[in-house]
């Protein structure tokens, strides 16, 4: 398919709460939102890099910088184009996966609807809807930490994820398992701790954690696998998974026990079913993991983790856990038995509020 024209967008959207990791606060989300314009086709794309680089050295300027500069000139420069072919033609351009998957979501989008079929179809997505949890921010104090859970759990959500920091960790844990004894529960601590204030995870082992996510640094395989053979709880890595390759590397040492995938974060949907198809043919448990995203970005992973080998629930909540108001229709709801819809339209199957995203946008621009 030929892309005549990409529009891009600097989007930035109020939180219903403050987020709040072990890397810091966010009270507003801000990301990129690509528009593809193909053969009378519009295709759409999100790029989850933030205002700050906290999570991954990726910003929302960066991404701006390397979309415009070296990932949109090789679409616009003319021929043919589908998702092998614009991952051949970027192989040289070095790391930014968040930019590289916002754009290649856009190529899916396009793909999808050319096919007349969903993104979850042309994935190989299996499930029509697919298990969810919530993922709780760090709160100023464990009882205002019970009572944010408790609306959680009342709301539905069969599966929370507590960050944790060193110090607002396991009397965090110690807290919402005395109230939640069955509740399948699990912790992330986005790479702050080191293997020197590691006793604090052997303390985790009496509180039976679904797994303990990304303890350490991002390119510390080697104390995830001495920290794994030391403790009972599964390790999952986040950060560290980066491609196929740390995938391999990291299960080959037993550095971790459990897969997260962002399609964001490995550079793409292309290699996230390329390492959804290595871990389940390793039998190892694998979830889909989130990135505030929009309802477009949401779309997309409710695709992927309607594959069979997303065996635990995802990080991926309904819209109102997120935003008052989204840029995409329809919103995303959970059911009642803790799961969400796999949307079926054409494509990523959802409408674009060009009212909304208008209202959200801090600057744009039309290429060439
Ligand atoms: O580490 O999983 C993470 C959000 C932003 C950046 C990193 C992470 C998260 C979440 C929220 O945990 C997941 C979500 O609900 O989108
Ligand atoms: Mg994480």
């Amino acid at each position: 398919m030929k892309i005549e024209r990409i529009e891009m967008r600097h989007v930035r959207m109020r939180l219903t709460s403050p987020f709040r990791t072990s890397v810091g606060v966010e009270h507003e989300r801000d990301c990129l939102i690509l528009r593809l314009f193909s053969e009378g086709l519009e295709g759409w794309g999100e790029c989850v890099a933030g205002s700050f680089p906290g999570y991954s050295y990726e910003t929302v300027g960066t991404a701006w910088h390397v979309l415009s500069e070296f990932f949109f000139p090789l679409l616009l420069k003319g021929g043919s184009w589908d998702v092998p072919a614009f991952r051949r033609a970027a192989e040289g351009i070095r790391g930014h996966p968040l930019a590289r998957a916002g754009l290649e979501m856009a190529l899916w989008d396009l793909t999808a609807q050319r096919r007349s079929a969903s993104l979850a179809e042309v994935l190989g997505g299996k499930k029509d809807r697919v298990p969810v949890g919530v993922s709780v921010g760090i709160q100023p104090d464990t009882a205002a930490l019970l009572e944010v859970v408790t609306g959680y759990v009342e709301t539905g959500y069969q599966r929370v994820k507590l960050k944790i920091e060193p110090g607002n960790d396991l009397e965090s844990v110690r807290a919402v398992r005395k109230q939640y004894p069955d509740l399948p529960l699990q912790v992330d601590a986005n790479t702050a701790y080191d293997i020197e204030n590691a006793e604090v995870f052997a303390a985790m082992d009496e509180y039976q954690l679904l797994m303990i996510e990304q303890p350490f640094a991002e390119d510390d395989l080697l104390d995830h696998s001495k920290l794994q053979a030391r403790i009972k709880t599964p390790i999952c890595l986040d950060e560290s998974i980066r491609g196929l390759r740390q995938t391999r590397h990291a299960l080959e040492i037993d550095a971790c026990r459990i897969l997260n995938i962002k399609p964001a974060r490995v550079g793409g949907l292309q290699e996230a079913l390329e390492i959804h198809a290595y871990v389940a043919r390793n039998g190892v448990p694998l979830w889909c993991g989130g990135m505030l995203e929009t309802g477009i970005g949401r779309s997309a992973n409710l695709a992927l983790a309607s594959l069979p080998g997303f065996t635990l629930p995802g990080d991926i909540s309904a819209s109102d856990r997120y935003y008052f108001e989204d840029i995409a229709a329809p919103r995303f709801t959970l059911n009642t038995d803790s799961t969400i819809d796999v949307p079926r339209g054409k494509g990523l199957g959802v409408t674009v509020d060009m009212d909304a995203l208008q209202r959200f946008t801090l600057r744009s621009l039309s290429f060439p």
